[in-house]
Parts: structure tokens; sequence; C-alpha cells
């Protein structure tokens, strides 16, 4: 790490902003907070109170903040997301924040504040609806993921692409948190003890399920098919009415289509679980599991629909042109994003990073039974996946666990 690397806090971040780019006015009366809630950045918004003008400043930590120092993280993950970020933007006509600087010394990344917005998740545990969502996420994913695969580019281009984009640690993390250590008594797992005998029973002793997360592991690991954002959940999601951004794709690398795809459907139908079970005021509930259902249901065909579309404008390789390929290569996406849909459940519901959705249900009977029915979903979605491919059979599926 270099010498020049401090740690920031909310009065030194001011006097670095401002000795890193000329943003703010020279009587800027400032505003600042640390925002960030994920497990790895410090986040910090800083505003000029005077014309409202703000920015985001994003600093990588030589370690987990989630766990502290005792977990040691690559720090240059700072400059994968910069460099990710930058690609997206033009490959989805500015679906990320724009980087205004990003700083090598102190893996600091200034960027545009997206105040008008908010993380999608607390959004929908607010129980507010986003009409546009399942169009805005996928034209991110149809974009960002068949744009960057051999499908498009120069085959050499492209191997260059995956060499710069090795992320072997955040990589590890994954193949640790998602497709290992949820499947066995590992000590970062995190059951609340009312659900550790299921745990043991549905997701330690079954070897054909371990045997369909073995197979999807190595999908992970070994298929660079596309570049990734790599960790595409609704906290790493910005909406308000009427727009969608994404933002945090430090876990970037070249992977399969199907863990983007999955890890949102995921946490589409861990907020239809979660609305059942918190929401007590029967028409917000209906509405919110109305919108959650039909999201998903979108969320799954209108991709495959708009990945069918430009395709056929922006193929290039010769192979790949060749009639039936593309329903081919999709149906294999597909299959793998209903396995990751399951890995992602589960791994939010015993391993080591929670989500709200379902922690937060605040009624213990309730919270252990939809804990429960999203474990018994998740296996079905992965033993399942080669019959789980278009948006009723997730409906279908969701909704007979629901009773
Ligand atoms: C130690 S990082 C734990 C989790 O937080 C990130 O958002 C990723 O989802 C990762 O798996
Ligand atoms: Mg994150």
């Amino acid at each position: 790490m270099d010498e020049k690397y401090y740690i920031l806090n909310t009065k030194t971040v001011i006097d670095y902003i401002n000795s890193s780019i000329d943003f703010f006015d020279k009587n800027a009366d400032y505003e600042c907070t640390e925002i960030g809630d994920g497990n790895l950045n410090l986040v910090f918004r800083v505003k000029d109170k005077n014309t409202n003008k703000s920015l985001i400043a994003k600093q990588a930590l030589p370690y987990v903040r989630a766990a502290g120092e005792d977990w040691p993280m690559d720090i240059e993950r700072g400059e994968i997301e910069s460099r990710i970020l930058e690609i997206e933007y033009n490959l989805t006509d500015g679906m990320v924040p724009k980087i205004y600087k990003y700083d090598k010394e102190m893996y600091v990344m200034l960027m545009e504040d997206l105040h008008d917005y908010i993380i999608m998740r607390y959004g929908l545990l607010k129980n507010e609806t986003y009409p546009n969502f399942a169009e805005h996420i996928t034209e991110f994913l149809v974009k960002t993921l068949l744009l960057t695969s051999d499908v498009v580019m120069e085959h050499k281009e492209k191997k260059t692409s995956v060499s710069a984009f090795i992320n072997p640690e955040l990589c590890e993390i994954t193949e640790q948190l998602v497709y290992t250590e949820p499947y066995g008594d590992w000590p970062r797992n995190n059951i609340e003890d009312n659900l550790k005998e299921f745990v043991k029973e549905k997701l330690w002793k079954d070897e054909a399920l371990h045997l369909e997360v073995a197979k999807l592991k190595f999908d992970f690991m070994n298929n660079a098919q596309s570049l990734l954002h790599g960790d595409l959940h609704t906290g790493s999601i910005f909406v308000n009415q009427e727009d969608t951004k994404v933002i945090d794709p430090e876990f970037a690398f070249y992977g399969p289509m199907a863990y983007d795809i999955g890890a949102l459907i995921a946490n589409i139908i861990m907020a239809y679980i979660s609305a059942d079970a918190r929401i007590e005021e029967i028409n917000v509930k209906n509405r919110q599991k109305d919108y959650l259902l039909n999201t998903l249901e979108k969320t799954v065909d209108l991709f495959q629909e708009k990945f069918l579309k430009l395709f056929d404008t922006v193929v290039t390789d010769d192979l790949a042109k060749v009639k039936g390929f593309k329903e081919y290569y999709l149906k294999d996406i597909m299959i793998n994003s209903a396995g990751v849909t399951g890995l992602e459940m589960i791994r939010r519901t015993v391993g080591f990073a929670h989500v709200k959705d379902l922690d937060g249900i605040e009624n213990d009977d309730k919270r252990i039974k939809a804990k429960k029915s999203n474990i018994l979903l998740a296996i079905e979605l992965i033993k399942n996946r080669y019959e789980t491919i278009d948006g009723k059979t997730y409906v279908d599926r969701l909704k007979k666990y629901e009773k």
C-alpha cells in the first residue's frame, strides 16, 4: 500500500476533496456524513449547504469493514471498480454514477451523488414500488453482459480485458461465502438458533444438493463469459420513480452471466418473501406482493426478449450467427441463473452477509417461517434449474412456498 494512504474521516475528507478536484465553491458551507452501510468501504457524502452541490467520496479499506482488521482485503479493488464503472457508463448510456476522479494512492473514488435516489432494498422495505425497474435493469443486464462477451467483442481484445479484470481476492470471497460455506459448518456462517437443525438437515446433509452447488461453483470459476458487475443485489441499485442506477461493482470480473442475473432475481424474491411476512395492512401487502411478482416475471422474461433482439444486431462471431445458437446460448444462461438465484437466497439466510429483508422481520415465528420457505424454494431452484427458464415458472414456484 502507498505511503500516502491514510483513512479518511468526516473532517479530513473535505480538505482531501478540495486538494484533489475543483468542485466546491471557496465559501462552501460543508455538511459531511459517512453513509457507507456495505460490508467493505467508507462512503462519505459531502455537500455545500449554500448551493446544495454534493459529491460522494468512496474509499477502499485494506480490510473488510464488516469484520475488522482481522480480515484483510485487497485494496486495489477500488481501481477495478473505477475502471468497470467507466465501461458500464459507456455501455449503458449512464446507468451508473459518473466518476470525477480516482486516486490510486488513497484508493478514493470521487463521484456523482445520486441524492434523488434511494437504495432499492430500503425503498422496498418502505413498501415503495418502482414501475420502470424491470425495464431499466434488463437494459443494464443485456448491454453490460452481451456487449462484453465473445459473441460481440474481438476475441483477442476480450482476452486482454479478461486479464485486466482478474479480481482474485473478491472472487474468493464469493467462492467461499456464496458457493461453499452455507453448505457446511463453517465459522463465518451466521445462523439463528431456531434455524440450526433445519439448516443441518436441509443444507449440510444433502449430498445431491452439494453436487449441484459444486457444478455451479466451477461454472463461476471457469466460465469467463462476460464482464460481470459481480454483486448485483438490491443494495447495489439506486432507484426513484423515473430512473435506475447501478453502483458498487467492485466484485467485477469475467464470469458467467448467470451470476449477475441470479443475484438480482434472488433479491426480488427475498423482497417478496419479506413483504409477505412483514406487512400487516392487507391492501399494502397485496399491492407490494403484486408489484414484486410482476417485477420478477417481467425481469426474467424481458431479459430474454431483449437478449435475443440485441444479439442479432451486435453479433460479430461467425459461428454465433448459426441458426439456433443464440437460443441455445441463452437457455444455458437462464438455467444457471436459476441455480445462482437459489445460491444467493441461501447465503443471505445462513451465510456471513445477510439481508434486512429477512433479518428485519420482527416477529420471530414469521421470520423463521420466512427463512425456511426461502431455503426450501432456493433448493428447488438449484435442483430444478433446468426447468426454471421463464418468469411464470419462477412465480409459480414462489407462490407454492407462500402458505
Ligand atoms: C466480506 S463481503 C460480504 C458480502 O458483501 C458484499 O456486498 C458481497 O455481497 C459479499 O459477498
Ligand atoms: Mg457492495
